[in-house]
């Protein structure tokens, strides 16, 4: 945040502005004080490379490889994942694996290879390691994905954690995706980008990097294969890379690269190959399955900073029930809190919440609650108070609470890597059940803390427990927001086991998925904004982290009518479908942009609900496979040129393909097509892919393809499941898996599966189950006959 922002924004919260001002001023100084002395400054430094190797020792899935001056750990995991690590790293401990380390694959064996180097042949993957020291990742066929160059450390010669650095090279036809929650992508092109979660302060655009999720989590997309890497340390670090070029016939091949650079952390990581849906499966069996959100939390969510009182939240309910819009959930911000303070209530604005949670329930509308995680530092507030008791905030070097600034005035910071604090932040929940909120929204749990200058963040030397190992901010930062989010949900858990917890982070790190989702963040209003929204929820859901989506309308200012509109007909097919803004901003609830603009909102609204069967269904084959439910349209067919450089379009499970309106004034737009026909599902006209088509796009809608054969479960008009068939090609069939399951609760609802196939003139859909195949329990409608 800048100077003239927090200005700004302390004005607009109605503080002091002076006393919040100085507050800033003095906790920079104070950041800076804590790091001068809590710090040792690095001096001089030592660097050190593996050199020559000198013996092995095999083991379990692999073994140890000895170099001179390091040594190095390879695992075959049973999972087809592989590890490696040097100076003696082990995979755990890790803040992203989901359990223990998955156990060794007894079949992999280290064995010599040619000029004194040492291989690993598994099934999947060789791993081949030179006699200096570099590490090359092969296909079963032999072709090579990546090639680590032996890595460099330096090392201060006083003593303390180690920088590194790893530069690998990739295939020539290589790109790059991941790297977490990325506004310039999804494809990531040459650049450097930052590891350190970072709130920018003011609204992003598609140039702002860093932003609040970052991951070391590569996923590398070439001809051979897709593989992803991830390098398993949380301290701050950047990522340079390089695509290569194809020498197509004329000259060479110039390989794509990869430099990280951290500064500390051990230096080990984990590799996955295969297919796309192979490795997020892979990644998912790693690092946790994706939360299943409750279904309310899939259909339309409502929120603003600054609703302001009980009376605005039932006007702006009414409104859209009066128009017959779909809500499903609305969300109060901070200022529905007693001074900012997370956990309490403003009474004389939110008198009855309780009451008006239940009410807004009986209508099907879920409330929603953010939660900061930043504690106001005054003795007879209630969780600073308790927190203190269980001596739960974050302290310096010198043993003295760390104080920052936020909302509530000056604050204290729980330190969630410690599973005693974790619990007792998991049972402050039971105050907003109370209060009737049935989801959880985290914010700036970066964590940020207003400074006049210098880093919004706790200072690098902060203590923190990292599970009983001691360390400090440099290595907690990163994983502070998953570490909350993990003390919501299990808090959650034990308050309401009858109910899966619906929470959403805007912060986080690889395996905060296991937890919950995340949104964009304050994504600027604009066209620019618009395209950065679709790349954060693709780039998120190839790490892992399928449940994402935008402040539809964009987070400051006032959309046009066709921006607000173009962002609300995407948002409808991102898995979170919200509409938010700033207390500064115009208005965003669909009536405010004149007849046209609800009219047309009132479509995507409407298709969202009858949608609905899908994208449960959608969240649990997530939940099962790690599969995002938005993917690019490269999933399928990697190998596919023009998909993979094709980021304006995407995948909605296997069945639909969905082409947002990036750009002002359009009303038609080129549409790049996977093999295979495909519906418009507006107009059922048929076009065959692969290749480019014209598709129109009038202000109505946006293109949504449906493939051939797609069975695709839908929402009736009296409430039950419905399938919707689109007719396969001719002397060709379909088929799709459908997840039925209305609830929020734990049952296990079987993945039920269909064939769509030609009998004569007509399409048939059957079910098909271990007895055989038997008639759809669901109703079953036909479409794009017409073109069969
Ligand atoms: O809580 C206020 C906002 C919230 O509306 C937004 O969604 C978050 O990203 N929050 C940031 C803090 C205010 C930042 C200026």
């Amino acid at each position: 945040m800048d100077g003239r922002d927090l200005v700004r924004s302390v004005k607009a919260v109605g503080s002091a502005g002076a006393t919040q001002g100085l507050r800033t001023v003095r906790a920079a100084w104070r950041r800076r004080r804590a790091d001068a002395s809590g710090l040792p400054p690095r001096g001089a430094e030592r660097a050190r490379v593996p050199g020559p190797v000198r013996d092995v020792e095999p083991g379990p899935g692999g073994g140890v490889v000895r170099f001179d001056r390091s040594e190095l750990r390879i695992i075959v995991a049973v999972n087809g994942a592989v590890f490696w690590g040097w100076d003696g790293a082990g995979p755990e401990p890790s803040y992203a694996l989901a359990n223990r380390c998955p156990e060794p694959d007894p079949r992999a064996a280290l064995e010599p290879d040619k000029d004194g180097g040492w291989r690993v042949v598994a099934e999947r993957v060789t791993v081949v390691v030179s006699r200096h020291g570099a590490v090359e990742v092969l296909t079963p066929g032999g072709v090579t994905l990546r090639r680590d160059l032996p890595p460099r450390w330096w090392e201060p010669v006083g003593g303390g954690p180690a920088r590194w650095m790893q530069r690998s090279e990739v295939a020539a036809d290589a790109r790059f995706f991941g790297l977490g929650g990325r506004a310039s992508g999804p494809r990531l092109r040459d650049g450097t980008y930052r590891l350190w979660n970072t709130d920018p302060g003011r609204p992003f655009g598609p140039d702002d990097d860093p932003l609040y999720v970052t991951m070391p989590v590569q996923l590398v997309v070439a001809d051979a294969a897709t593989h992803l890497v991830f390098h398993d340390s949380s301290w701050d670090g950047t990522v340079t890379l390089r695509e290569g070029a194809e020498g197509a016939g004329s000259g060479h091949d110039r390989a794509g690269s990869c430099e990280l650079r951290m500064d500390g952390g051990p230096l080990r990581c984990w590799v996955m190959v295969g297919t796309p849906a192979r490795v997020l499966l892979g990644w998912a069996s790693l690092t946790g399955a994706p939360a299943l959100p409750p279904a309310w939390a899939l259909g339309h969510h409502h929120a603003r900073w600054g609703f302001g009182s009980e009376l605005e939240v039932r006007r702006i309910v009414a409104g859209y029930q009066e128009r017959g819009l779909p809500l499903d959930a609305v969300h109060l911000d901070i200022d529905h809190h007693d001074g900012h303070q997370v956990f309490t209530v403003d009474e004389d604005r939110f008198p009855k919440l309780p009451v008006l949670a239940e009410e807004l329930r009986r209508d099907g509308i879920r409330l929603v609650s953010i939660v900061d995680p930043a504690v106001r530092a005054e003795p007879g507030n209630a969780v600073f108070d308790s927190g203190t008791a269980e001596d739960a905030f974050v302290r310096d070097a010198a043993g003295r609470i760390v104080r920052g600034v936020l909302w509530p005035g000056e604050t204290v910071y729980p330190d969630f890597t410690h599973a005693r604090v974790r619990e007792w932040w998991g049972r402050l929940y039971e105050e907003r059940l109370a209060q009737g909120f049935v989801g959880f929204w985290h914010d700036m749990n970066e964590p940020t803390s207003f400074t006049a200058f210098g880093e919004s963040t706790l200072p690098r030397s902060a203590r923190h427990s990292l599970e009983g190992r001691g360390g400090d901010h440099r290595e907690a930062h990163n994983v502070y927001a998953l570490s909350m989010a993990r003390a919501g949900y299990e808090g959650l858990r034990e308050l309401a086991p009858q109910e899966r917890p619906f929470l959403f982070s805007r912060s986080g790190w690889a395996g905060m998925q296991r937890y919950g989702g995340t949104w964009s963040g304050d994504v600027a209003t604009g066209w620019p904004g618009l395209r950065a929204s679709l790349s954060l929820v693709m780039g998120l859901g190839l790490c892992g982290v399928p449940y994402s989506g935008p402040d539809v309308g964009g987070y400051d200012g006032s959309p046009s009518p066709e921006l607000y509109l173009r962002w609300f007909q995407l948002g409808a097919f991102l898995p979170l479908f919200r509409t938010h803004a700033s207390l500064r901003a115009g208005r965003r609830e669909p009536w405010e942009f004149g007849d046209d603009v609800l009219e047309h909102a009132r479509v995507a609204l409407v298709e969202r609900r009858r949608l609905l069967p899908y994208f449960v269904t959608l969240a649990h084959l997530a939940r099962r496979t790690g599969a995002p439910y938005v993917r690019p349209l490269w999933w399928s067919a990697p190998e596919d040129r023009a998909l993979r450089d094709c980021e304006d379009a995407f995948l909605l499970g296997d069945c639909l393909l969905v082409a947002p309106v990036l750009d002002p004034g359009a009303d038609r737009r080129a549409v790049q097509l996977p093999r295979g026909r495909w519906y418009d599902t507006a107009t059922g006209q048929a076009y065959e892919g692969p290749g480019q088509v014209l598709v129109d796009a009038p202000l109505s809608r946006i293109p949504v393809l449906a493939r051939a054969g797609a069975v695709i479960p839908v929402r009736g008009d009296d409430g039950g499941v419905e399938l919707e068939a689109w007719a396969p090609a001719r002397g060709r069939t379909g088929g799709g898996l459908v997840v039925t399951d209305a609830g929020d609760g734990w049952d296990e609802p079987e993945i039920e599966r269909y064939v769509a196939r030609w009998v004569g003139s007509r399409v048939v859909v059957k079910r098909e189950g271990e007895d055989g195949v038997s008639e759809p329990p669901h109703p079953v409608r036909v479409r794009g006959l017409q073109t069969g």
